[in-house]
């Protein structure tokens, strides 16, 4: 049997779990009688509820007597880290784009990496059936961007299908008929050459992904490149630079079979398996036979953009919520993420029982604090910040720039122009992109980027899309105006009270609701003014108002600005935190006391005057 392994790879949302659905359906993976979820391979909890895949995962179908695996990747570009190792593990890519958004920078990002890589590309033109898909259009658009990157005349010659992932057709031309996927699975066992190794050869695989499993503890991932894999087979792993890292046996070999995955005996090069067995090795390492003495070499992954210090939680409600809260838990698991997440870094930050995690953008941090914050713990993250670079030649200090792609209706570029404009965004390009939409690149340094996303969905009412994409670093382009306004700060203890906000409202939004518990030092709201503003919020009416009780029920409140995780990571100043539990988001002023921040102040600016 031959095996073809290729990954699905494309913009968010074009569709690549969508797909992957019908490949498993349709090449007969299911029990006929079998209940499946629609993206079935977004299995963790935070995917299915945001409707995106984080991680990248592997499954296997057979088609025709050949085995094909399959690799779904995450479109969004903060998990992008995870596609440029993924794609080293394949010998084919199919390219998925949009019949109506066309190519997008996710797609060009995506797209490089697989040419670089010498893969030669299967592209399918998803969800022609859109009502508004230009197919033939987006064609041409691929082919532009496919000869704009580089692409060599035999990768510029890629095979296309138009396709509907969601109704499970594909088809070479679009006047043909509508089916099924065996077009498809056709070309796929065509194109995508079958995986060669040498199953004579000593055993040698490169761990490509780590997760932990409860039953078996850690599980690697990745493409067996030469020999065989057998149960209880004696192994060594060597690092990246060569070092032996540990000698191990392998306890357990899993082949991926549609959802699920099953236990083997032996798998031979060409295939990629799941083992575990090993305690200490990891993503980039080699497993070998013993006599093998050189790791199989690995690609260098783009640095992280974005950093954001975690520390332990404590506001006087520490601990109240979660079971995990020392920063001795803390530190484990965030090593634990580092480990098996390639775009990820983590190292001690100099304040005491806090770290600084770096990654490639903002959801993936956020992601990161949502899944802790699901396994019980609680953290205090501070205002994500860029990492600056010096130009070594120059000493000049050097900012990450993003490629900011964004289509709108034609009423809403000038906003959108203008916001970014103060972000100290430069345009780059404007057209128009069809159907009263207008198309705008811009290169805008990350640093202008934090916490924009909510208000360009608020100034283009909803209908606005915005990709971005790490561009290269660039000299620092001055400062860029932060929050305008200054917050409403608790000075006390207890539980919010109706009356109290009832007053506090006309000072500016609040981020509570009565009953909420606060402290001092928490930030309960937004002055309207610039400047921070201590307020009382547990203030009881005057009992000698008592006839009027029935007025007070009928106190109306405006609906408080809830705070959703990424919207307070975006909010918090320099001086403040959030604090997050398993059951809460707050906001605080890093320093709870008004004395201790006055001083604080005080010798901020004696030291600037
Ligand atoms: N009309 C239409 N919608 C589709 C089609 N394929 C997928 N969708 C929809 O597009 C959305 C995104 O689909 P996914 O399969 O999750 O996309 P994805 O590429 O896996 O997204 P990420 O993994 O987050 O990058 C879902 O709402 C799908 O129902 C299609 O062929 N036609
Ligand atoms: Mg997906």
């Amino acid at each position: 049997m031959q095996f073809h392994n290729f990954a699905i790879i494309a913009h968010v949302d074009h569709g690549k779990t969508t797909l992957v659905d019908q490949l498993l359906r349709q090449s007969g993976t299911f029990r006929a009688n079998q209940q499946v979820m629609e993206r079935a391979m977004d299995s963790n909890d935070i995917e299915r509820e945001r409707g995106i895949t984080i991680l990248a995962k592997c499954t296997s179908v057979a088609w025709k007597g050949q085995r094909l695996n399959i690799v779904d990747t995450p479109g969004h570009a903060d998990f992008g880290g995870e596609v440029e190792r993924i794609l080293s593990m394949v010998d084919g890519a199919v390219v998925l784009v949009d019949a109506a958004e066309g190519p997008m920078p996710q797609t060009k990002f995506v797209t490089m990496k697989a040419l670089a890589l010498g893969l030669k590309p299967i592209v399918v033109i998803n969800k022609v059936d859109r009502p508004d898909a230009r197919p033939t259009e987006v064609h041409n658009m691929v082919f532009d961007l496919f000869a704009a990157i580089g692409a060599n005349d035999e990768q510029l010659d890629f095979p296309t299908l138009f396709a509907s992932s969601k109704q499970g057709w594909a088809a070479a031309h679009l006047d043909d008929e509508r089916k099924d996927l065996a077009p498809l699975f056709d070309l796929i066992v065509r194109h995508v050459p079958p995986a060669v190794g040498d199953a004579e050869a000593p055993f040698a695989m490169l761990a490509t992904t780590l997760e932990y499993d409860p039953y078996v503890g850690r599980v690697l991932t990745g493409r067996i490149h030469a020999g065989k894999a057998k149960l209880n087979m004696h192994v060594r792993s060597l690092s990246p630079d060569g070092r032996v890292i540990e000698h191990a046996r392998l306890t357990k070999l899993l082949a991926f079979r549609g959802l699920e995955r099953v236990a083997i005996e032996e798998a031979v090069a060409g295939d990629i398996i799941a083992i575990a067995g090993l305690t200490e090795t990891t993503v980039a390492d080699t497993i070998a036979d013993h006599v093998v003495a050189a790791p199989i070499p690995t690609m260098a992954i783009d640095p992280p953009t974005l950093a954001m210090t975690f520390s332990i939680n404590d506001s006087p409600l520490a601990g109240k919520e979660g079971d995990k809260v020392t920063s001795r838990v803390i530190r484990a698991r965030l090593l634990r993420e580092a480990e098996g997440n390639v775009a990820i870094r983590v190292r001690e930050a100099d304040g005491k029982d806090a770290f600084e995690v770096a990654g490639r953008g903002e959801l993936q941090l956020a992601v990161l604090v949502e899944t802790m914050r699901r396994e019980g713990y609680e953290l205090s993250v501070g205002r994500p910040r860029v990492i600056f670079k010096t130009d070594s030649a120059t000493g000049q200090r050097l900012e990450p720039i993003e490629e900011v792609q964004v289509d709108v209706d034609e009423e809403f570029a000038g906003i959108v122009i203008e916001k970014i404009g103060q972000r100290r965004g430069e345009l780059a390009d404007m057209r128009p992109s069809g159907g009263g939409k207008t198309r705008l690149t811009f290169h805008v340094p990350t640093r202008g980027l934090i916490g924009y996303h909510g208000e360009f969905l608020t100034d283009t009412r909803g209908t606005g899309i915005m990709s971005r994409l790490f561009h290269g670093y660039a000299p620092y382009k001055g400062t860029i105006e932060g929050r305008n306004n200054g917050v409403l700060i608790s000075n006390s203890g207890g539980s919010a009270v109706a009356y109290a906000l009832w007053y506090l409202q006309e000072r500016g939004p609040l981020f509570i609701d009565p009953g909420t518990q606060v402290y001092e030092g928490m930030i309960i709201g937004e002055h309207s003014r610039g400047t921070d503003l201590e307020v009382n919020p547990l203030k009881e009416k005057q009992l000698t108002n008592i006839r009027t009780t029935a007025k007070d029920e009928a106190i109306r409140l405006t609906p408080p600005r809830l705070m959703t995780l990424e919207r307070a990571m975006a909010y918090v100043g320099e001086d403040e935190l959030v604090e997050v539990t398993p059951k809460s988001v707050r906001l605080r002023k890093k320093l709870l006391n008004p004395h201790e921040r006055k001083r604080a102040e005080r010798t901020a600016e004696a030291e600037a005057g």
